[in-house]
């Protein structure tokens, strides 16, 4: 049973299709693959089925979309050297597909129900279509610039919380054990005394969709790529919550840090984060 198939050709149909297809084929491979690879560290897992996703989603694309453009987190080299470059080939193009096979692999790897397909088209660098598909909880999210964001066909919108202290906040651990998780673990330190509580649920595609969908109140993460966010940021802001870089800039395709709020308290925590040391960090390698 494949849930969710929508019919007609439009680019978002094609996304939908894509996304939950492939999200129930990675779903009846849990457990079942044969090979874990690391790529720069045992923090770094690659499986098959990561692979096996994205050539499933680059087909159905194509297939409908033979004149975009195609960027999947396994077709790029590893570490941030090869993601700029990847991003910066693309980030004029008409239309660019950017896509994350599985967001969260470790979830998947370790049965942890809690991981995504990931599927965004850009058009001259301006997200335009978000789909997000969670296969262990059968929930697709669907966003359209202009559009609004939808949560199972339902209208979707960011929480009311105007305080960090009301607020439920998630954050993500860096893969990268340098400097980055030394900023990270500032950050930590300085927030979970003021908000009500924090997760770590180990997709970044899915803390954004919870973000739209009232979930959680604000999202950060230090050092992720294009597609673990180019989807998720259409639904925060088509939900009427606010994402851009740690730093205070606008998103774009390139941000890395990212922080994502329901708008009500995001300069509360973008300031909390800058006086952690959060507010320039560093590039990673
Ligand atoms: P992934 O599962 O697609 O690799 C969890 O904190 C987030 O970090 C996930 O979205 C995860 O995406 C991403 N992630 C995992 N390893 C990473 C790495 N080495 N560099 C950057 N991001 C990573
Ligand atoms: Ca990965
Ligand atoms: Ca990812
Ligand atoms: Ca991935």
């Amino acid at each position: 049973k494949v849930p969710y198939v929508v019919s007609g050709k439009s680019k978002v149909a094609v996304a939908i299709n894509a996304a939950s297809k492939t999200g129930e084929w990675i779903k009846s491979k849990l457990g079942d693959y044969k090979q874990l690879n690391t790529k720069v560290s045992s923090q770094d897992l690659v499986t098959e089925v990561d692979k096996g996703a994205e050539q499933m989603i680059r087909k159905l694309i194509l297939t409908y979309c033979p004149d975009d453009e195609f960027l999947g987190e396994e077709s790029v080299g590893a570490g941030a050297a090869a993601s700029a470059q990847a991003i910066n080939a693309v980030k004029d193009s008409e239309y660019v597909w950017i896509v994350d096979p599985i967001d969260g692999t470790t979830n998947f790897v370790h049965g942890f129900p809690y991981y995504c397909v990931s599927i965004a088209l850009a058009h001259k660098g301006e997200v335009i279509i978000g789909v997000i598909y969670d296969p262990s909880h059968d929930e697709l999210f669907v966003a359209e610039k202009g559009k609004g964001a939808y949560v199972h066909g339902n209208l979707m919108k960011v929480s009311q919380e105007a305080t960090l202290g009301e607020s439920l906040v998630a954050t993500g651990f860096p893969a990268d054990r340098g400097e980055s998780l030394r900023l990270n673990m500032s950050g930590l330190n300085a927030i979970v005394p003021k908000v009500r509580s924090i997760r770590n649920g180990g997709s970044a595609a899915l803390h954004l969709a919870y973000v739209a969908a009232g979930r959680l109140s604000a999202y950060w993460e230090i050092g992720l790529n294009a597609w673990d966010l180019a989807a998720g940021s259409l639904l925060v802001t088509e939900s009427g919550g606010r994402i851009g870089d740690i730093s205070g800039e606008d998103y774009h395709l390139a941000v890395r840090n990212v922080l994502a709020t329901n708008g009500h308290i995001h300069q509360e925590l973008m300031t909390e984060l800058h006086e952690a040391g959060l507010q320039d960090i560093p590039a990673q390698k």
